[in-house]
């Protein structure tokens, strides 16, 4: 038996299931990268919101390229379950906020003309960090990323997710249609601001008036959002299906904690999201980097370090207690980089988030966190890092997390076995380092010149010198004893 809306009254009574009628709901959103992190998180709030009595905000979920989610949740009326792990046990939950999906490869015109109907007055995205085609480093649009050169050659059918926007934010202009929001759900910094630079450049290579419409009239609040979602292994869709009685083809796995705030600018209108539990803010530049600097940042420390001393989960490596500390210390030198409103606890902030990695039913692999560095790194440890030279504070914590990486995406761990190095600049790093040699004094100031991840900050002698050091440490005694002894 396959879960699908059919089945739902057959589902054992532990597993909570949709509070509302799942035919009437409508879509009123049109998410961009179809991920179990957007399912896990936004898609839930959508669905307190559909039980709370707005059938109006259903989702159609859009894969940019692979067809996979697609084809797993088709077939199940695109109902899915969320597994939320604790140390306790595990609670299930059966989501329909996801009532339709698109694969933008190969249908482009029909998501545009999803995107442009008046119905859809949201328009959000997980894409990833380079999902943007930017350049990390300024946040600008890369003109030369090779979907951006596609898509001002196609601008009908384009392929990356600022050429979507364009395209569809253009039709409804020429509709004369209101333009929707666009809702970032992804880990940049100043996310909102940073995506509608990206859009109106993009936008403006098109036509400068469409670039003035959009900057003028667009909304691209900022957020916040907040929950660890590993990826789904067979073995947790075999635990799920068992729990459901029933096939669930894509569940995904997640954390009790969830968090989202969002700036209360809207285009045309938002569902209640504050009765879904979301904080609607003015400004929400400090929880953004708050939670960059605090968790993202030593989740990367982790990703990394833990990575090579041979530690597969979050979880294990938070279990030495050296990478404990080292988490806790990153957090702490972070912290001090921060300004935060009135009444924010920071210090219960960093202790929830050494829990939250410790969970140790949560299977968050450092291979999966360590991906796309090369995207992250700036607004997770180097922009503390400028803040902290400034006030004239060390940074060698920091620098042991970018030497980290830098030992990583050499693509040969410490055992001499090759990395799966996932990021979109991983051959020009594979090749600095074959001409380096694993020699720190030469690898470190050849990767901090790539100046797409360093910009001009690679070139300050503070930070070549402390990054040289920390990599020199560990190729000298490796990752387990340089944290050991930090
Ligand atoms: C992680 C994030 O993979 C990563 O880089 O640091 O996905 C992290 O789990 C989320 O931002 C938590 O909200």
């Amino acid at each position: 038996m396959r879960l699908g809306r059919a089945n739902l009254d057959r589902l054992p009574s532990g597993i909570r299931r949709p509070a509302y009628d799942v035919s009437r709901v409508m879509p009123g959103i049109v998410h961009l990268g179809l991920g179990a992190f957007h399912r896990a998180h936004q898609a839930v709030v959508i669905d307190d919101c559909l039980a709370a009595g707005a059938p109006g905000w259903g989702i159609i979920g859009a894969s940019l390229r692979s067809p996979d989610t697609r084809d797993a949740l088709a077939p199940q009326d695109h109902l899915y379950t969320i597994a939320v792990r604790a140390a306790e046990g595990t609670a299930y939950r059966v989501i329909a906020s996801l009532i339709g999906s698109e694969v933008a490869r190969e249908n482009p015109a029909r998501l545009v003309a999803r995107m442009a109907d008046a119905e859809t007055r949201i328009v959000s995205l997980t894409v990833t960090e380079k999902g943007y085609c930017h350049t990390p480093q300024t946040g600008d649009l890369d003109e030369r990323h090779p979907d951006i050169v596609h898509d001002l050659n196609n601008p009908d059918a384009p392929r990356s997710a600022p050429g979507f926007i364009v395209a569809a934010l253009a039709r409804r202009r020429a509709q004369g249609l209101s333009p929707f929001t666009v809702l970032c759900c992804d880990n940049l910094a100043a996310n909102g601001h940073t995506v509608q630079r990206i859009v109106t450049q993009f936008a403006a290579l098109r036509s400068k008036d469409l670039g003035k419409w959009i900057s003028d009239s667009v909304a691209f609040p900022c957020t916040m959002i907040d929950r660890i979602v590993p990826e789904t292994t067979d073995a947790d869709r075999a635990a799920v299906s068992n729990a459901l009685g029933m096939d669930d083809a894509w569940p995904v796995m997640t954390e009790p904690f969830t968090q989202w705030v969002v700036e209360d600018r809207f285009s045309a209108g938002r569902p209640d999201l504050a009765a879904a539990g979301v904080e609607l803010v003015a400004d929400v530049k400090p929880f953004e980097l708050m939670k960059l600097r605090l968790l993202n940042a030593s989740h990367s420390a982790l990703a990394y370090l833990g990575y090579l001393a041979g530690y597969e989960t979050i979880a294990d490596t938070m279990a030495d207690p050296h990478f404990a500390r080292l988490a806790a210390r990153v957090m702490e030198e972070a912290a001090v980089t921060l300004v935060m409103p009135a009444g924010t606890d920071l210090a219960a902030y960093r202790v929830s988030l050494l829990q939250r990695f410790s969970n140790p039913a949560l299977h968050h692999r450092t291979w999966q966190i360590a991906m796309d560095g090369s995207q992250k790194l700036p607004q997770r440890l180097l922009g503390a890092m400028q803040e902290r030279l400034s006030r004239g504070l060390p940074i060698a914590t920091h620098a042991l997390a970018v030497a980290g990486w830098m030992r990583y995406v050499t693509a040969t761990d410490e055992q001499g076995r090759t990395i799966d190095v996932r990021d979109p600049l991983a051959k020009e790093f594979a090749a600095l380092a074959n001409e380096a040699g694993p020699v720190a004094e030469r690898l470190a100031p050849a990767l901090l010149g790539v100046a797409k991840v360093f910009g001009p900050f690679g070139a300050d002698p503070r930070l070549r010198d402390a990054v040289t050091a920390a990599l020199g440490r560990l190729y000298a005694q490796g990752a387990r004893r340089t944290v050991a002894d930090t």
